[in-house]
């Protein structure tokens, strides 16, 4: 069973009871916080958890090709999140949905890559958010060379900060095994590029645990590197804004980069083409939902008198409405067409490709719908779209 190994110190502020903690180090980067800013942590952690499970029914409908689910994990991202600045860059991996909230993403946009009708979803320049990247690894090299290239100009250590920028990886427990993110760790420790490697352990690499990954904790994988590392609760979204914020910070002023490991778990299953059941246990499972990042701020807010009926009962409403707005903008989306994968491979026409597209065109057309589709079809006139794994 995974439990947190006692071979480092895990950074936490409020306890799974929702107790608050003092920390010499970290509880003064959260003194400024108000129950107003809590409230919105809490809001925002629910409003993603309602997008989230409205997201997996959709693909339980037909209506999305895969969905990998943030279940768990909103602590990480939304402290995490919202300890960023506006001049800061990210680079996240697939599960980012949290993130994508704080950057300002409108969550059903992130549908349109999960349908297929998209090869993005959002303007990652105006949000500077970047893509979602499923190739597991290979953003951490893409935003390694975003940071050297922001040092470059002269966007680091000003001391102006509204100018000081610095740049973000998420990326999972399974990417520390590729090599990509040793590169990474190598060419941003040697140029002392503004990043923050943050890695959210959520103990699982699709069936693979992280005992399977590393033999030491990895908050220690930098060690070799010169990089930093922290390990935070990743459940405790005050403690992982606390620990984002001075990561954050060092970047910006050139102090160079950090990996933060934030120690949570994937309550859910990797993706909607995963079954869990197979290869974890039901007293595993319980072990995490003891320790869900949603009720800890609640029972905390609850306990000194922050959190109102009315604000839980307008944050019900607008959960509710999410879903709704979730489920009306998905299927005005459109089938996704079977050709566009063929688009953007070539900058320029390629024969090769264009014989590809031709042949997988006719191919396609050669099916004739089944009697079963077609009632579909005719039951509510909505595509449906075809399942994929990932
Ligand atoms: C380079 C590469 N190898 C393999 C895969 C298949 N794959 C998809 S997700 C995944 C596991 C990733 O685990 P982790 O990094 O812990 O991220 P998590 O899904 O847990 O967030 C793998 C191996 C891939 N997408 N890219
Ligand atoms: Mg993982």
């Amino acid at each position: 069973m995974s439990t947190p190994a006692p071979d480092v110190d895990l950074v936490q502020l409020l306890t799974p009871a929702g107790e608050l903690r003092e920390h010499p180090e970290y509880s003064p980067r959260i003194a400024h916080l108000d129950a107003g800013d809590l409230r919105g942590m809490y809001r925002d952690m629910v409003l993603v958890r309602a997008f989230d499970n409205e997201a997996t029914s959709l693909q339980r409908q037909g209506e999305l090709g895969l969905w990998a689910q943030s279940l768990g994990q909103e602590a990480a991202q939304i402290g995490s999140g919202r300890a960023l600045a506006p001049q800061d860059y990210v680079f996240p991996s697939y599960r980012e949905h949290g993130v994508a909230h704080t950057r300002g993403v409108d969550l059903p946009d992130i549908l349109k890559l999960f349908r297929g009708v998209d090869h993005g979803g959002w303007d990652s320049d105006a949000l500077r958010f970047h893509l979602y990247t499923l190739v597991i690894g290979s953003h951490t090299l893409h935003a390694t060379g975003y940071a050297m290239g922001v040092q470059r100009d002269g966007l680091v250590g000003t001391g102006d900060p509204a100018r000081d920028t610095a740049v973000v990886t998420y990326f999972g427990d399974g990417a520390t095994s590729q090599g990509d993110v040793s590169e990474a760790l190598v060419f941003a420790a040697v140029a002392n590029a503004p990043l923050v490697l943050f890695c959210q352990n959520n103990q699982w690499a699709i069936s693979e645990p992280t005992s399977r990954q590393s033999r030491v904790p990895l908050a220690r994988r930098g060690d070799g590197f010169g990089v930093p590392g922290v390990r935070v609760d990743g459940n405790d979204v005050l403690a992982s804004y606390a620990v984002m914020s001075e990561a954050l910070e060092r970047a910006r002023s050139g102090g160079g980069p950090t990996l933060v490991e934030a120690f949570t778990y994937r309550m859910g299953a990797h993706t909607t083409s995963d079954d869990p059941t197979r290869y974890r246990t039901s007293a595993e499972d319980e072990y995490w939902r003891q320790r869900d990042p949603i009720d800890r701020l609640r029972a905390y807010l609850t306990s000194i008198g922050e959190l109102g009926d009315d604000f839980v009962a307008a944050l019900d409403a607008e959960s509710a409405e999410l879903g709704r707005r979730v489920r009306t903008t998905v299927r005005a989306m459109g089938a996704p067409s079977a050709t566009t994968m063929f688009d953007h491979v070539y900058a320029t026409p390629h024969a090769t490709l264009d014989a590809e597209r031709a042949w997988f065109a006719e191919y396609e057309a050669s099916f004739e719908p089944t009697e079963q589709a077609q009632a579909l079809d005719r039951a509510d006139e909505r595509p449906t779209v075809g399942e994929v794994a990932l």
